[in-house]
């Protein structure tokens, strides 16, 4: 099969008459029914022989069936009312597991249970066989999966594009404390989400060197891999539509080879084959630093240039012209990861399709926008000129004109600011050149929006700030969101139902109606109630926690969660000094009236940060020692549970008494984790940092543990020359805690084992735990005091929960529609 650039043909026209399918009923017999078929006639078994795994697909394609008439009708609407649609082009969509959201989504949850269960199929243990699509490494992964969802829900027209890894986000096994990892072939036993839709296949080229044809250019000689089309639906609420999650597969192109498998070296072409197959073979598992790596590149301009050249085809299946593109095409960046979408469009447009230069980059800056999602340095993407150059020539050169042309503006507008033109410039000149993505991305894009309104302020006054200066009214914030669907809805059952017995079912679609909730707060049977549900969810995460680690700990205790990627800049270390201190304090007054705490950590490393693996051994020893100390019992229990992801998230965070979002202020761009704890009645212990600061707003600050030093004084104690080290001699507690640390007391068979992080703390510390940990320790103390008061506590969780209306991802993504996309809803529900 040859790859085609063009509309892919269909056997036959338009049927005469309206086709008759079957229409499937959603009661428990004819979903038995479906089951049983599906099992028979898709999946190949029959009831004497199912597996697990063969119960699991079968249930998938019974539900797969359900959503896709309203999937083919989502398609139709977009392309019958010619609607303008969004395309989030994104590295990363951490969407987990599709089967419960689906079912949920097609209301048919408790009747496939009760189906399945009726067929003798486990309904439970099927569940838990489907495999988490785990294409993302976090926060901006999770953010585009939730996206998707609300754009569903919403009815919006408009899909997402990204790579479909064959390996995703590696598994992580604890083994003697420390992380190890383990490749996640996560289609090992297929995929029945997914449909391979080979028709839509592009070339996507690589190499080779520019030659002039007159005017034009033309990009020769080089090295081409297709690009295949595999189709996820991802369902609406109640199937309000279903939208496309288009993702790319790498096949070698049949060309390169045919030299050497023409002189029988047979081996040797099937090895070039599998070369340029690697394109799409794994995730990169490290979101804290920039490696400048080839394959990286390659990934990221090899799903740009097929979703580019998707979108356009399909852009031309009904228009003649260019003229219409940005009335018809929105294309959002998802970071700066898809930037090449800038310079590709460029391409498509002047090299292949003979637009002139400047109508071209007017339907870009029409039709690009673009998020920000750190302000880390060393997170921001730069490509050594040499090796865009050698990858991508034509891409280098468009850019060198964007850049050219840009200069000549800011010089024009700027007369005399020759440094300023050096700061803005898409080419960072100092050492070896590279291409500043951000700077391409903020140059292409109409609207540049950060992910909190603190994020966002400082992204203007920080890394955008020259930008702000020539273009201020392209910079805005979106504050983050989540699907309450999945996070409230599927992941706690127990607290959604009694949410619905007070005030409907409604608030799945319309989050600011939990605010309802605010007067049953004190309500005494609902103040009960709410926290039986807390404590039946922290019954099902403490089996999962003694099934994984082995760790027995009591509901009854206040579970303190922090579950995210470990990072420096996350302060997990933080939280553990809070530990150390807090067994010390336990052996010096044993019989002070403690409160009982489970202290829970997860979160994976990148594989080369040693430092964040450190810590994650670290946490793991006082875990051992505490857990093990007689001394201690039931006061503290810490525990590392491994392998955090979205389908163990779902579990941990309605059992969560006390969300930790304790980053140094001014580092987390939002975090979403904080939203999604506090939407299950959780507390929030956190720094005024990120959406934290408007969760405190909405949520009251009588109702969050706000703690430490703010952005400006961090700014000040960095300026005034901070030392760590004056902290720990005046503070006892944390001097015996870092020391504690240092002699070996939780690594006594290697003494020195932390040396690294307790010499980091007392040497540098940037990011000032020593500045903030009295605060954190003090506010840890009124943690605990209000639990003591189990209504009171509740009372306040559930006005967390109340105030949580706004961070749904309904609410974030109907703003970029409106505001930033200029799109429309093709389907409503109310
Ligand atoms: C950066 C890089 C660097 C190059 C290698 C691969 C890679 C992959 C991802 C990233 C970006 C990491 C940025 C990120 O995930 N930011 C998080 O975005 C969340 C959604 O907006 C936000 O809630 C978190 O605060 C923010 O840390």
């Amino acid at each position: 099969m040859s790859p085609t650039n063009t509309a892919p043909e269909t056997i036959a026209a338009a049927p005469t008459a309206p086709f008759e399918y079957d229409h499937l009923e959603n009661s428990v017999e004819a979903l038995r029914k479906s089951i049983a078929n599906r099992l028979v006639y898709a999946v190949g078994k029959d009831l004497r022989s199912a597996t697990k795994r063969d119960w699991m697909f079968a249930l998938f394609h019974a539900v797969r069936d359900r959503c896709m008439d309203r999937w083919r009708q989502s398609l139709a609407a977009a392309q019958d009312a010619d609607a303008k649609r969004v395309y989030y082009l994104s590295m990363e969509f951490l969407t987990g597991r599709a089967l419960t959201n689906a079912l949920l989504a097609a209301g048919i949850y408790d009747a496939a249970r009760t189906a399945c269960t009726q067929l003798g199929a486990d309904f439970d243990a099927l569940i838990d066989m489907e495999s988490d699509a785990g294409l993302g490494n976090g926060g901006l992964g999770r953010l585009a999966a939730c996206f998707l969802d609300s754009l569903a829900t919403l009815g919006l027209p408009g899909m997402g594009y990204g790579i479909r890894y064959d390996y995703g986000m590696f598994a992580q096994r604890i083994q003697d404390g420390r992380q190890v990892e383990e490749p996640d072939y996560w289609l090992v036993s297929g995929n029945p989400g997914e449909f391979m839709r080979p028709e839509f296949s592009y070339t996507v080229r690589f190499g080779g060197r520019l030659a002039q044809d007159g005017d034009q250019v033309r990009w020769a000689d080089t090295d081409d891999v297709i690009a295949t089309a595999y189709d996820t639906g991802i369902p609406g609420h109640e199937l309000t539509s279903v939208t496309t999650l288009r993702l790319w597969t790498a096949r070698a192109s049949g060309g390169i080879n045919l030299d050497a498998f023409n002189k029988g070296d047979y081996m040797r072409a099937v090895e070039a084959k599998n070369q340029s197959e690697n394109v799409s073979r794994v995730l990169y598992p490290d979101d804290s630093t920039e490696h400048g790596k080839e394959l990286r590149l390659r990934q990221e301009y090899f799903f740009v240039s097929a979703s580019l050249q998707d979108i356009l085809r399909r852009y031309l299946k009904r228009h003649g012209s260019f003229e219409n593109l940005a009335d018809k095409v929105a294309i959002h960046l998802n970071d700066t990861h898809p930037a090449l979408a800038v310079p590709e469009l460029m391409r498509l447009l002047v090299d292949e399709h003979h637009v002139d230069w400047d109508t071209a980059w007017g339907l870009c800056q029409k039709i690009f926008s673009y998020t920000n999602h750190t302000l880390m340095s060393e997170a921001l993407e730069t490509w050594p000129v040499d090796l865009m150059g050698r990858l991508l020539p034509r891409h280098l050169r468009i850019i060198y004109d964007l850049n050219a042309a840009f200069l000549a503006e800011v010089h024009d507008r700027f007369p005399g600011e020759n440094d300023l033109l050096r700061r803005v410039s898409l080419i960072d000149e100092r050492g070896q050149r590279r291409v500043r993505m951000a700077y391409l991305s903020v140059l292409a894009s109409h609207q540049v929006n950060g992910v909190s309104a603190l994020h966002s302020n400082l992204m203007v006054e920080t890394i955008f700030a020259d930008f702000a200066r020539i273009w201020p009214e392209r910079f805005c914030n979106k504050t983050n969101g989540i699907t309450p669907r999945r996070w409230l809805s599927q992941a706690n059952p127990s607290l959604s139902a009694l949410i619905d017995s007070r005030i409907g079912t409604g608030w799945r679609r319309h989050l600011d109606q939990l605010a309802q909730l605010a007067d049953l707060a004190a309500d005494p049977e609902f103040n009960n109630a709410f926290r039986l549900a807390k404590l039946q969810n922290k019954k099902r995460l403490a089996e999962r926690i003694a099934r994984e680690t082995g760790v027995v700990v009591s509901p009854d205790s206040l579970f303190d969660v922090q579950v995210k990627r470990m990072h420096e800049y996350k302060r997990q270390l933080l939280n553990v000094l809070h530990v150390v201190t807090r067994y010390q304090q336990i052996l010096a007054h044993p019989n002070a009236n403690w409160v009982p705490r489970t202290v829970i950590f997860g979160g994976k490393a990148a594989s080369a940060y040693y430092m964040a693996k450190l810590v994650i051994k670290l946490i793991n020893d006082v875990a051992r020692t505490v857990n093990n100390d007689k001394r201690i019992g039931d006061k503290l229990k810490v525990v590392f549970i491994p392998n955090y992801r979205v389908s163990l998230a779902e579990v941990i965070m309605p059992a969560a008494d006390l969300s930790e979002q304790i980053s140094t202020a001014g580092t987390e761009a939002s975090g979403t984790g904080n939203m999604k704890f506090a939407l299950n009645g959780a507390l929030t212990i956190g720094t005024w940092d990120g959406a934290n600061i408007e969760i405190a707003e909405n949520v009251g600050l009588d109702n969050i543990f706000i703690f430490g030093n703010r952005t400006e004084q961090v700014a000040a104690l960095r300026a005034s020359g901070y030392n760590p080290r004056r902290y720990y001699e005046h503070n006892y507690d944390l001097k015996t805690a870092i020391d504690r640390i240092a002699e070996g007391a939780f690594s006594p068979e290697e003494p020195g084992r932390f040396h690294d992080i307790t010499r980091t703390l007392l040497e540098s510390d940037y990011y000032l735990l020593l500045a903030d940990y009295t605060d954190y320790v003090a506010t840890q103390l009124k943690v605990d005091e209000l639990y003591r008061q189990p209504a009171e506590w509740t009372r306040k969780a559930i006005l967390n929960v109340a105030g949580m209306g706004t961070f749904s991802s309904d609410r974030t993504i109907g703003e970029y529609a409106e505001q930033i996309w200029n799109i429309q809803p093709l389907f409503t529900t109310d």
